[in-house]
This record gives structure tokens, sequence and C-alpha cells, in this order.
């Protein structure tokens, strides 16, 4: 029986409700506080003088033209903070001996990538902070440094940092053999070599940048009794947390507010250089200080993500069955081991098995230290790598068999009925329905009519040919359960706090420990709440984002607020509808147990006689009636923590236009059936879906953060770094199945990042799909029409062989990935 089951007749008027997000009036007019809009009284600006070398030497730093210059207060380079600075911390490493390089705010002797923070102008405005910084005389020794993944890891590569010996960090490996979740993959694919299939297949996921539209900015008050950090950080309590490890002052002595946040993405899920430096210099300095990057440092020095290398074998029986799935990668790092940098590939490690039941399953992660940008989460953060390199395998291995792609998916899935289902990777799937989310994305997408079309456009030999592209997902969501989270080496929990505050006037507070970023938590949480206890919409509001405000909380990343935070949230509503009861039952002096409680009304059972939970709450204020014992207050508290993840999972369906003549791609149609359980807001879920599937249809078509020879970023505005607007997409079709997870009350899971994580394969297979009968397996991301052209062009028109498979991972030239004939540039 779940909670909900015990107040049967509670009206769920709100949830299920396409409410507009409260939070849009005051964003959309400007009425807002962003933390760059923060003006404190005698507040000191600073500007970054950045490394233009990948790897260099520092060999001397004049300050002195800077320290002239108009209005300038202090100039501040490594050398004088070495002592006192500090490391950035990494929260997960994922092995015990993972080669962690030291990260300072300010690099000292050495700068490890294009874009590290060498020294630090404080000015009375920003504006002399950066003309100053144009001052800064630096003498580097420019050494070798180390760009390409693959070479990093070979024998005698150049050293992202020469005292550490090597490039690689951790090498994290799960086998299911040993693990007993499974068979061996070894004997899998050996079996598969005599009779069967055996597919080798690399995919390149390249680096990508969050362009969050707020770039980062930090305000430090170091005035008062505490130290005050405004941040737009998706983290402000663990950021608290880590400013007080790594400084030594007492939590209690740091407040973080994070003000409305102009998205994240997961590239503010970090405690970044700039942040610590600020807190350095106000401190130092006794004044307020405030740090904005500009946009083009956000695109240098915010954390990247993705850049992978994956090779993939698969095994399976001549009819299409899998029978094992080994994985080998190379992710890149960057220069140093960010936050949870490392952990990314290992949440991927659980999710290559995607739906399908696979008997044996080997992953091995190598992660490797580069002269870039330093890599952390991003949206889906490893799952997103993951789901495409196993959708794009499952559509080679139906290639190979000769069927539908749909068909070899449905051959391998987990059933409905099968449900609760352990994976080879260990994990237990608590419930899912893959058959009915596709039947519904099929008859959106009218699969069958384009299929029939698709063949047509074959035969007549049109230049413009149709693909069609896959993708079944799903994805562990809902980062929690702390236990589990222990057991992967990471240095936090998982759970969420929330309270609950009836005020006087029977209107309601909801804290949560959740911190959004655009995801519109008050709309949804009020909406839970206002279910709950039977008040209206409008009488609850939700505060966050301000560990003096909410003082527990572990904020918001991995699609965990609503499953975790909102279920806290669900947890105190309950626990106030608990105390309220006692407060009611003396009121109408009848028993508790007489009591029920539904539409926000208490009524004795049989009777007529009741009394409203605003009616308990003024009584319970002015306390002049209490029962003995009872303490004035229904306030409640909750802090959650589920025993399993969440796991939404859907079937998108994407249809590709390709100009085999020009290369020129043109999306057609994009279908999304999604199942996250109970959808609390419909509208809003539709948001995170349209940006999720932008986000990832991006990655597959258009981004890409390129870096030249030297190591320098030559992405690094907008103009070349091409994040989509609503202009270069079409509108989606979307839709939902619901089966309701098991593992929090209101049966919902996680959407946040499904979109995102759903759409990259859908998009490439739909392209390779389009023009697969010239000879092409694979077309390397993103899917540009120059690499599309050159794929046609260069391939020959027949179908890949298990023995022409992709090159050995480790020997392949990156310039001939793509297909077996070398063409996919
Ligand atoms: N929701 C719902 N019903 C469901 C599931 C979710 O109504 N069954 C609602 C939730 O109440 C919440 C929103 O949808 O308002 C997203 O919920 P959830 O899936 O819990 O994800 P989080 O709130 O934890 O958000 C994190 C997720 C991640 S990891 C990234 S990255 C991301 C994303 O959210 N970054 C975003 N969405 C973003 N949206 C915006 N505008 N900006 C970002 O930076």
């Amino acid at each position: 029986m779940t909670a909900l089951d015990e107040h049967p007749s509670t009206p769920a008027a709100e949830i299920g409700r396409d409410r507009r997000r409260k939070e849009d009036q005051r964003l959309i007019t400007g009425r807002t506080r962003w933390t760059d809009n923060i003006v404190l009284p005698g507040m000191l600006h600073l500007a970054m003088v950045r490394s233009p070398f990948a790897h260099a030497r520092i060999l001397s730093i004049d300050t002195s033209a800077a320290a002239e210059a108009p209005n300038v207060v202090s100039v501040i380079t490594g050398r004088d903070v070495a002592e006192e600075q500090g490391g950035l911390p990494n929260a997960w490493p994922i092995t015990p001996d993972q080669v962690t390089p030291v990260h300072p705010p300010i690099a000292v002797d050495r700068a490890t990538f294009a874009g590290e923070v060498v020294a630090v102008i404080v000015a009375r405005s920003a504006a002399e902070a950066r003309d100053a910084a144009e001052l800064v005389d630096v003498d580097y020794e420019e050494l070798p440094a180390a760009l390409d993944l693959r070479a990093a890891v070979e024998e005698g590569a150049v050293l992202a940092h020469p005292d550490l010996g090597t490039n690689k960090s951790a090498l994290w490996v799960f086998d299911s053999g040993t693990a007993g979740t499974g068979g061996d993959v070894e004997s899998a694919i050996a079996e598969a070599r005599n009779g069967g299939i055996v597919l080798e297949r690399e995919y390149r996921q390249q680096r990508l940048i969050p362009a969050f539209m707020e770039p980062r900015s930090v305000v430090v008050d170091p005035t008062g009794e505490q130290v005050t950090m405004w941040s737009a950080t998706q983290i402000p309590h663990i950021l608290r947390f880590l400013l007080a490890a790594v400084t030594g002052i007492s939590e209690s002595k740091v407040r973080v507010i994070a003000p409305d946040v102009g998205g994240g993405f997961g590239g503010k899920l970090q405690s970044t250089p700039e942040e610590f430096i600020t807190f350095l210099l106000a401190r130092r300095l006794g004044k307020p200080v405030k740090y904005t990057e500009t946009r083009s440092e956000s695109l240098v020095a915010g954390h990247h993500g993705r850049d992978q290398w994956q090779k993939l074998t698969l095994a399976a029986t001549a009819d299409g069955t899998v029978t094992g799935l080994k994985v080998e990668l190379l992710a890149d790092l960057g220069s140093y081991v960010a936050l949870v940098g490392g952990g990314v590939p290992v949440l991927g490690a659980f999710m290559f098995n995607a739906i399908y039941k696979i008997p044996a399953y080997h992953f091995a992660c190598q992660t490797v230290l580069t002269n870039k940008t330093w890599t952390d989460a991003y949206r889906g953060a490893g799952r997103p790598e993951a789901t495409f390199g196993i959708e794009r395998i499952m559509d080679e291995l139906a290639a190979e068999v000769g069927v539908d792609p749909l068909e070899i998916r449905e051959k391998n899935w987990i059933t409905h009925e099968e449900f609760p289902f352990t994976t080879v990777a260990g994990l237990t799937y608590d419930s899912g329905n893959y058959e009915a989310a596709t039947a519904r994305a099929k008859e959106m997408f009218g699969y069958d009519e384009l299929r029939a079309e698709q063949a047509k456009r074959r035969e007549s030999n049109d230049p413009v040919q149709l693909g069609i592209g896959i993708s079944t997902f799903t994805e562990m969501c809902g980062l929690a359960p702390s236990r589990v989270l222990g057991s992967l080496d990471y240095g936090a929990g998982g759970w969420e706090h929330a309270s609950v505050r009836m005020l006087a006037t029977g209107k309601v507070e909801v804290v949560t420990g959740a911190s959004p970023h655009g995801q519109g938590h008050e709309t949804a949480f009020s909406q839970i709440v206002a279910d709950r206890l039977g008040v209206p919409f409008e009488d609850v509001e939700v505060l966050h984002g301000d560990t003096q405000i909410s003082h527990r909380g572990l904020d918001t990343y991995g699609s965990r607020s609503l499953v975790v935070g909102g279920e806290a949230v669900v947890r105190a509503a309950d626990k106030v509808i608990e105390k309220a009861k006692v407060v009611a039952a003396h009121l109408l002096e009848a028993s508790v147990d007489d009591l029920e409680f539904s539409g926000g009304r208490f009524s004795v059972r049989g009777t007529d006689q009741g009394t409203s939970i605003a009616e308990v709450a003024l009584a319970t204020f002015a306390a002049h009636n209490l029962p003995d014992g009872v303490e004035p207050s229904l306030d409640s508290d909750a802090t959650y923590d589920p025993v399993n993840f969440s796991f939404p999972h859907g079937t998108h369906l994407c249809a590709m236009e390709i100009d085999t003549e020009t290369g020129e791609l043109n999306m057609r149609k994009y279908v999304a059936c999604d199942d996250i359980g109970t959808v609390i807001n419909p509208l809003i879920v539709a948001g995170q879906v349209h940006g999720g599937l932008v986000q990832g249809i991006a990655q597959a078509l258009w981004e890409e953060a390129v870096y030249d020879d030297a190591g320098t970023l030559v992405s690094g505005s907008f103009v070349d770094y091409l994040l989509p607007t609503a202009a270069d997409t079409i509108s989606f079709d979307i839709d939902h199945t619901i089966t309701p997870a098991t593992s929090n009350t209101l049966g919902t899971k996680g959407v946040g990042e499904a979109g995102t994580i759903a759409s990259t394969p859908a998009v490439v297979n739909a392209v390779v799909d389009a023009v697969r009968h010239l000879g092409v397996h694979d077309i390397q991301m993103p899917c540009t029409p120059e690499r599309v052209w050159k794929a046609i062009n260069g391939a020959s028109a027949h179908t890949p062989t298990v023995e022409a498979a992709a090159p050995h991972f480790g020997d392949a030239d990156p310039a001939t990935q793509g297909n077996q004939e070398g063409a996919g540039q």
C-alpha cells in the first residue's frame, strides 16, 4: 500500500495539471536577481589572466604595469597564494589508485590547459579589472602538450603532467562473470565467432560544452559574521561543504546562496577555481568581491562534457539474440580530475546493457589526463554515451541479420512481465513496458508508412534518401541511493531533505534541498503539496537555494529532484497531516482513529463534523487549546534516501532526409514516447523533453568543442560552437506511457535528462539508415553535410561484414573513423 492509498479520497486536482511555471513571470519580465545583478557597498571586481598555452611553464609574471592601472586594488599570482589557496576537490576517486593531479585554483608553476587562471586582477570595476588584465606580462616556456586522447595512452606519450609519469588516471572495470551477475564475455565472443555474429565498432563521443544561458558568476561578502557567497551554481549545499572542507572555516560561518540560476545542464555541478579565488580574495581583502565570466571564458574554462572513444564488441547468435557485450572506453578528463569527472563514465557502465537481456558483460574504462579543459557531468553524464553505443550497435546487428532494427530490439528487450528485472550490470529495474512505449511511438510516427516511403526512394534511386532512426532507451536517474553511491566510492550520499511549514494563516512554505536552475520546482512541488494537504496551489510557496533557509540538501543533478526531493516533500507533508490530526481530533473532541483527511479537511467518520487544516494551523499557532504534551507546531521535516534509482525509458523515432548529392540533412519527423511514471506537470515535462531533445540532436548534428594542434579551443565562441536555437529544430511529437515507479510514493521517474540521452542515437541511426544501402555503416558526430557527403562518396556499396569490422581499438586512425572503408569524416 502506498502512502497515497492512505488518503484515497484526496482529490488529485493538481498532479497531472498543465500549470504554467510560477517562476516564469519574474524570470521573463526581468524582475529576478541573477548573481551578476548583485551589488554590494564597496564591492570589488575580479578579472582573470588565463594561459593562452595548453601546457607551459610559468617562468615569471610581471604584474607591475597592471598594478599601476587605474583603480586596480591588487594583482595576485598563483605564487602569491600558493600556501593558502588549497586544491580543488575531486569527490569521486573511482579507484583507490586513481592518479589525481593537484588542482590549484590559480596555476603556480605550470599552466595545464589553454584557459587556466594564472593571475587575478582586483579592481574597483569589472571593466578596469579586465583592462588591467591585458597588462600582466607572463613569461611562459611552452611545453609539449598531450592533446589526443588515444595518443595520450600510448607508450612514450607526451605527458599532461610530467611529474605524474603517466596520463592514465584510473582503470575502472566491471565484469559480469566476476560480479556474479552474468557469464564470461570472452567465452560468449568466442562462441559467437563460431557460426554466430561478432560485431566490433568504435564510436567517438565528441567533446561538448554545456552552454548554459547565464555565464557563471560569483559574489562573496566577507564583511558579516558569516562569509556569504552568491553563486550561479547547481550545488549550493555541496559548495558550502567543500568551501568549509578545503579552507577549514566552520561550515556554520559559510552561507551559500544560489539565486535564480540561468541553466546549468551539469556545467554548474562544480566547485570552480573562480569560486575559490573569489572566496579567497574577498576574505584576504575584507571586502565584497564579484567575478562574472565572459561568454568566451565560459566556453574555454567552464567544464566540458563527453569526450570518449568507445569500442564495443557485441556477440550474438545468427538470428540476432545478443549473447555478450564488451565495452572498452577511453575517457578524456582534461587536465584535472574534476569534482565528479572520473565518475561520469562509471555511470555509463550500468547503462550499456540498456533495456536488453544480455547474458555476459564486460566494461572497462580508462580515464585519461590531457592538456585540455577538464571534463565533468554534462546532461546525462555517462548515460547518453552508453545509450549511443548500444543503440548504434543494435542497428548494426539488425543490418547484419537483415531484419528491421525494431525487430532486433524486440527480440532482446526485457518484456513487461519480467519486471522487476535484475540486469547483467547488477541494477534492478523496478518497472517498465518497452512494448507499450514502442507501440505508441510507432503509431505516432506512422512507422510502416515511412518505411514504405523509404523503400520507394531506394528503389527509384531518389537523390534524397530517407532514414529512420530508433532509440529504445532507458536510464538510471534520481541520483541516490546513498549506499549504492558509497559502494562506487562516490564521496557523498544521495538523500534529499524537505520541510513543510504550516503558517498561521493556513498558507504553506515548502523548503527543499534540491536547487533548481530552470526545472520549475517551485511549480511542480507546489502542485504536489497542494494535492497532499488539500490547499490551493497559490497558497504554497517553495523556498530553495540558500543554505541558511534550506540548511540540508544535496542539490539538483542526475534528474533526482522530483524522485528524491519531491518524495521528501511528500513525506514531510504527510508528517504535517499526522501532527495536525492529533490537534484536529482534540478540537473535534473525537478520537484520532475516527478522523479521516481529504481535500484539506479532517472529518469525523460517519458525521458531518470537521475542520480544515487551515483552522488546525491557526489553532496550533494560538496554542490556547492543544492536547497535553503536544508541541505548538505542525512544521515537519523529512530526509529521504531511496533504495533504488529511477528508470525512465522510452522509444524515440526520427526520420531524416539526406540529399545524397550534397550531404545536406533535413529532419523530417521526431517522435518521443517516454515513460516517466506519473507526470506531475505535463507542461514542465514537455519543456524538459523538448530542451533535452534539442541538446541530444545538437550532439548528433552540430556541436563539437574543437581544439587546434596547439591545444587552443577554436570553437570558443557561439560563432564557431554551433549551439542550436528553436529555429534550427522542428516541432516534436511527444507522448507518454505510464508504468509507475515503485521507489517513490507518487510513482514518478525523472525526466530532466531523458530527451538528451535518447535523441542522439535516434538521429545518427536515422542518418546512417538513409545511406546504409550505399555501404555506409557509421558517420562520426557531429554528422555535418561534409562528413555525410564524404561517407557516401568514399563508400563502396556492400554491407559491412563481420570480418571487415572496424579497426582494432587503439590502432584506428581518427581520420578513417566513419566506416570500414574509411570515408566517414
Ligand atoms: N517532473 C514532472 N513529472 C515527472 C518528472 C519530472 O513534473 N514525472 C518535473 C519535476 O517536478 C521538475 C522537472 O520536471 O520540475 C525536472 O525534474 P527531474 O527529472 O527530477 O530533474 P531535476 O529537477 O533533478 O533536474 C535536473 C535535470 C538535469 S540532470 C539537467 S542536466 C538539466 C535538466 O534537469 N538541466 C537543465 N533540465 C534543465 N532544464 C533547464 N531549464 N535548465 C537546465 O540547466
